[in-house]
């Protein structure tokens, strides 16, 4: 419970301000890019925005691609598990954006740009997806409509390519392999065969990782964006939460949820969150936000970190014992404050958070998450317009698993321990509301605000294994001798190759600084292109071989 309590604690604090709505800010220009075809495999936002814009290749060129690369290595060859379902309708959208393109050019950045969302992300039906955070206990239902990110993908032009895997209800539902779905099955990372792809965003993080799809959405409630980014060699932002909208987004709840990128690099996280951050009048969570949201491209700068002063909260979250950190780990992260340093930031160690060890000992996240489950799961069932499972409540959902074991309960799949302690509880009371206020207090009062403020600090620095941070980016690899460890009945960590990260962690509404911080770091080290996914995991399927061929 250490991990899930730290991470409430976080979530709390931190917020992205991010804005939307782009007019048209590109003429199609027609003319020709310089240089070869881009990688699908590294390839970013604004390389495949120059490729369309110049008309080398087309958005239906890129489905047509990424489609083959998913077929490639998702049940074929490694089985990766990373997506549940693709977008039956991407390609008429695809044909529809690239005839828009050429008659008006692109609406945004993300124009005509493949997309996969979490299974958890509602997409409306008639387009042919199902949206079922990954449980067969909503296979066929109706959802009213587009969650509001996807609303606002659509709206600047983005194709939803189609529905990743994930730890089945975003890991609400007991004590689970990461990366596991009944519909999707054991989902694992490409770097090393059968490894732990972390969760629950496991399969935007898979995808992303080996460019299934340009750029992905996950959520996260408590580490579920940045722990798949850590084990990716990817990079990812937890908004802090109310930036984004939850609207459409089975929940788990609302006081910590939040909807954010994962992506190969922090540029194209930032260009993703400018575009789904912003007011929603359906989640008025988003109502609260202070500000306009900011462009956060414009927070890409390789100085950003010059002058700022970066704190190291040692109490508890580097305390092995309670941290689970490894020198492995350890010493990479101590590699990566000596390169802080020499990119102009002061590092101010240790910067403890005073509520530290009260955190580690508070099983007040489990009172807040679980009331606020059952209420929330049982509100969403009742809003679906149909439901073939008959499910309608959490209560029925228990059941349904039980009734149907093949599905639901296979071998080393089977708990569902925490959707029986969410179901036994009974709503808002005292013990509720006073879990609610020490989770705040811990988190911000006591938490991060009050480390930053003795300290006078911009951000906090720590390895992304283990907790809520944000954003987070490459930092290192296991090394090839590495003695692999169970981490669930199908999948190893560490693991020879297998990757973690660092995250930048800050106050409410301090994503555009902690972008940058994240940029400058990302920019000197590299980290990502520094080791490659396991051979069989890197799909061969490339524009060129669509271009080439007449299908
Ligand atoms: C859900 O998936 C099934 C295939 O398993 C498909 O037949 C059906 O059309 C999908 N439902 C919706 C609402 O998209
Ligand atoms: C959102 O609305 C609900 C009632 O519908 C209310 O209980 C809650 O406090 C509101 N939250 C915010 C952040 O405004
Ligand atoms: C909740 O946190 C407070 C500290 O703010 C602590 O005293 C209390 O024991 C915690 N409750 C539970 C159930 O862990
Ligand atoms: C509040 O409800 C929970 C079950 O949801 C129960 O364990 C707890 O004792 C209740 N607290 C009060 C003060 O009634
Ligand atoms: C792995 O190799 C490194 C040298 O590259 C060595 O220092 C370390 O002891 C080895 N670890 C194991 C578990 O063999
Ligand atoms: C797109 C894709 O490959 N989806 C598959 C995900 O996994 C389930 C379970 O194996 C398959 O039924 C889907 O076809």
């Amino acid at each position: 419970m250490l991990w899930l309590s730290l991470g409430l604690a976080l979530q709390v604090l931190v917020r992205i301000p991010g804005a939307t709505a782009r007019g048209r800010e590109v003429k199609p220009t027609l003319t020709k890019r310089e240089g070869a075809l881009p990688d699908l495999y590294e390839a970013s936002v604004t390389e495949l925005q120059a490729g369309l814009n110049s008309g080398e290749f087309t958005s239906v060129d890129l489905v047509k691609a990424y489609f083959a690369r998913i077929g490639e290595v998702n049940l074929a060859g490694p089985a990766l598990r990373a997506v549940i379902e693709t977008n039956p309708s991407a390609l008429a959208e695809a044909a529809a954006l690239d005839a828009e393109r050429q008659l008006l050019g692109p609406r945004s950045l993300l124009h005509g740009i493949p997309v996969l969302v979490k299974d958890n992300i509602a997409t409306t039906a008639s387009e042919g997806m199902n949206t079922t955070a990954g449980s067969y206990s909503m296979l066929g239902s109706i959802v009213p409509g587009d969650a509001g990110v996807v609303k606002r993908l659509r709206a600047a032009g983005a194709i939803i390519l189609g529905k990743a895997n994930l730890s089945e209800f975003a890991h609400y539902r007991g004590n689970l392999a990461s990366g596991w779905s009944g519909r999707g099955g054991q989902c694992t990372s490409a770097y090393y065969p059968g490894s732990d792809p972390c969760g629950s965003s496991a399969g935007s993080g898979v995808a992303a990782s080996i460019g299934l799809a340009a750029v992905t959405l996950g959520t996260e409630t408590d580490g579920s964006i940045t722990c798949p980014a850590s084990h990716n060699n990817i990079a990812g932002i937890k908004p802090t939460v109310g930036l984004t909208s939850r609207a459409g987004v089975i929940p788990i709840s609302e006081h910590q949820d939040t909807v954010g990128p994962l992506t190969r690099s922090i540029s194209d996280a930032a260009i993703v969150l400018s575009i789904i951050a912003g007011p929603d009048p359906n989640d008025n969570f988003t109502l609260a936000q202070p500000n306009r949201v900011p462009q956060y491209t414009r927070a890409l700068n390789v100085n950003a970190l010059q002058g700022a002063r970066i704190g190291v909260p040692r109490a508890m979250f580097l305390d092995p014992t309670y941290s689970g950190l490894d020198d492995t780990v350890l010493s990479a992260y101590a590699t990566a404050l000596d390169t802080l340093k020499s990119l102009g930031a002061t590092i101010v160690d240790p910067a403890d958070l005073p509520s530290a060890y009260d955190i580690a000992a508070s099983n007040n996240e489990t009172i807040v998450l679980n009331t606020d489950f059952k209420i929330q799961l049982n509100a969403w069932y009742q809003s679906l317009y149909t439901n073939p499972s008959g499910v309608r409540s959490l209560e029925q959902l228990i059941a349904f698993d039980n009734a149907n074991p093949s599905l639901e309960e296979p071998a080393g799949y089977t708990s569902q321990s925490i959707l029986i302690d969410s179901e036994a509880t009974t709503g808002f009371n005292a013990t509720y509301y006073q879990a609610l206020a020490s989770d705040y207090d811990m988190g911000r009062t006591r938490g991060i605000d009050a480390a930053l403020q003795q300290y006078n600090l911009d951000a906090l620095v720590l390895p992304a294994p283990g907790y809520t941070t944000t954003p987070a980016v490459p930092l290192g690899f296991y090394p090839d001798n590495t003695t692999t460890q169970s981490a669930g009945p199908a999948t190893v960590y560490p693991a020879p190759g297998a990757p973690f990260g660092l995250s930048f962690l800050g106050t409410a509404y301090s994503e555009y600084n902690l972008i940058g911080y994240a940029y400058a770091y990302e920019q000197k080290t590299q980290t990502r292109l520094a080791r490659r996914a396991y051979p069989a995991a890197i799909p061969a399927t490339q524009i060129a071989d669509i271009i080439g061929s007449s299908a």
